[in-house]
């Protein structure tokens, strides 16, 4: 124990996680393991925090070791101002293969809606997926019940696993990890994505230590 512990955690920047005008929205896919995911929406421009959870079972309470039959989600939640539903419905489709019948049920490909809009928004896509494939997706659309949320050591996963930058940010956020939207774009850029002007720019409006930088510059 020391002293610093009860402090708050220091921001790296003012975490522009509020909307323009005030009001987001969300969305939910199931595509695979959960982490690449993660980094993949967590890079794009207008989405305001990621969360990686278990949803579409039944189960009550599902955990990583007891999932039970929900299915590994990323939740984006995003405003509608600078990305739209349909920029992540493209994302969804062109970051897996919906062709292929995962063998569990964990990692099954799911769009899970939250409103009518986003549900025919979503079966359009899926009628295009399935012209341009020559054939059925195996992605189903269901209504979204309950969202689960994930253990934390699950959260921001690609961001944790690099070095000196991720045990700065785990020790910087704490469990706030999850809903920081710097968090978010940093996970997506450790793991490639963005390009690299966005990922520059956005690296020089951080408050990092120099041996924090030097070694997140080697990265992105
Ligand atoms: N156990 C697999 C997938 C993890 S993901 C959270 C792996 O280590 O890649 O299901």
């Amino acid at each position: 124990m020391n002293e610093t512990d009860d402090t708050p955690p220091t921001e790296l920047a003012p975490d522009a996680a509020a909307p323009s005008s005030g009001a987001t929205e969300t969305a939910t896919f199931g595509l695979g393991c959960f982490w690449g995911p993660d980094a993949r929406f967590g890079a794009m421009a207008g989405v305001v925090r990621t969360r990686v959870g278990y949803a579409g079972g039944t189960t009550p309470e599902p955990t990583y070791y007891n999932l039970g039959d929900h299915t590994e989600v990323v939740q984006v939640e995003y405003d509608p101002s600078e990305a739209s539903y349909a920029d992540l419905l493209e994302v969804f489709w062109s970051a897996h293969d919906p062709r292929s019948t995962a063998r569990k049920r964990q990692y099954r490909s799911v769009i899970l809606t939250d409103s009518v809009a986003h549900r025919q928004a979503a079966e359009r896509t899926q009628r295009e997926a399935e012209s341009r494939l020559g054939g059925a997706v195996a992605t189903v659309i269901e209504d979204l019940d309950a969202f689960h949320l994930a253990e934390p050591y699950h959260q921001k996963y690609e961001l944790r696993a690099t070095p000196v930058l991720g045990d700065e940010l785990a020790d910087r956020y704490g469990d706030a990890l999850v809903d920081s939207t710097v968090a978010a774009r940093l996970n997506g850029f450790v793991a490639g994505h963005g390009d690299a002007e966005r990922r520059r720019s956005f690296l020089a409006e951080l408050d990092l230590p120099p041996k924090v930088l030097d070694e997140v510059s080697r990265r992105i």
